[in-house]
């Protein structure tokens, strides 16, 4: 009987798998080269994935650079600023999502940020203009950004109708996210975005066009 049952039972799980399928998504710019960070969002479908629980993410400061310069955040995760340069940094944000103001010492960390609002929060340093980096809090189901290539995959995505929403810090301004509804079956579904994106890396982040975002 035993081995019977067990037949059963894989045989019971096998349309939940064959019903999840892989998202591919590359993201460009408008002359075709890759976009990296990108924030890809995908909502919709059937069925969540798993809940994780709240997250601490480093923002580290190095050769007066913020690394990454894209992070995503889910409501409740924590930031925390790390300086690994021999000179202070003067870390701020106005964001509307959270705002913050930290000196923080060669060598030292700011305390943790929670982050309890989804948003955009661009963080500058009052020190070094040039210093910019980008905390995506999001609620999405699935979300992730884009590497050196431009790619996301999204894995197991439940067999389902889809929104995709795409967000990149040098998006030009009065051009909004850009959106895409897909259908995810039983086989691997791709698509890109090409976005319209500002050459400038480090824009400003009191800047008043940005306030638009
Ligand atoms: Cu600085």
């Amino acid at each position: 009987m035993l081995p019977d049952a067990k037949a059963f039972a894989l045989l019971a799980l096998l349309p939940m798998f064959a019903s999840a399928a892989e998202l591919d998504v590359t993201v460009s710019d408008a002359r075709g080269s890759p976009a990296q960070d990108a924030v890809v969002s995908v909502r919709g479908g059937n069925g969540t994935p798993h809940a994780r629980p709240a997250a601490t993410r480093p923002i580290d400061q190095r050769n007066e650079t913020f690394i990454p310069y894209v992070e995503i955040f889910r409501p409740g995760d924590n930031v925390v600023f790390r300086n690994s340069d021999r000179t202070r940094h003067h870390v701020y944000s106005f964001a509307p999502a959270k705002s913050f103001e930290f000196v923080i010492a060669p060598g030292a960390s700011a305390p943790p940020v929670v982050l309890d609002h989804v948003g955009e929060i661009a963080v500058g340093c009052n020190i070094h203009d040039q210093m910019i980096t980008h905390l995506y809090v999001s609620d999405a189901p699935w979300v992730a950004k884009s590497d050196a290539q431009g790619h996301v995959v999204f894995r197991d995505l439940p067999a389902g109708h889809y929104v995709i929403s795409v967000w990149h810090p040098q998006l030009r301004p009065g051009h909004p996210e850009a959106e895409q509804a897909i259908d995810v079956g039983t086989v691997p579904a791709s698509t890109t975005f090409t976005l319209s994106l500002t050459a400038d890396p480090r824009p400003d982040p009191a800047d008043k066009e940005r306030k638009h975002y």
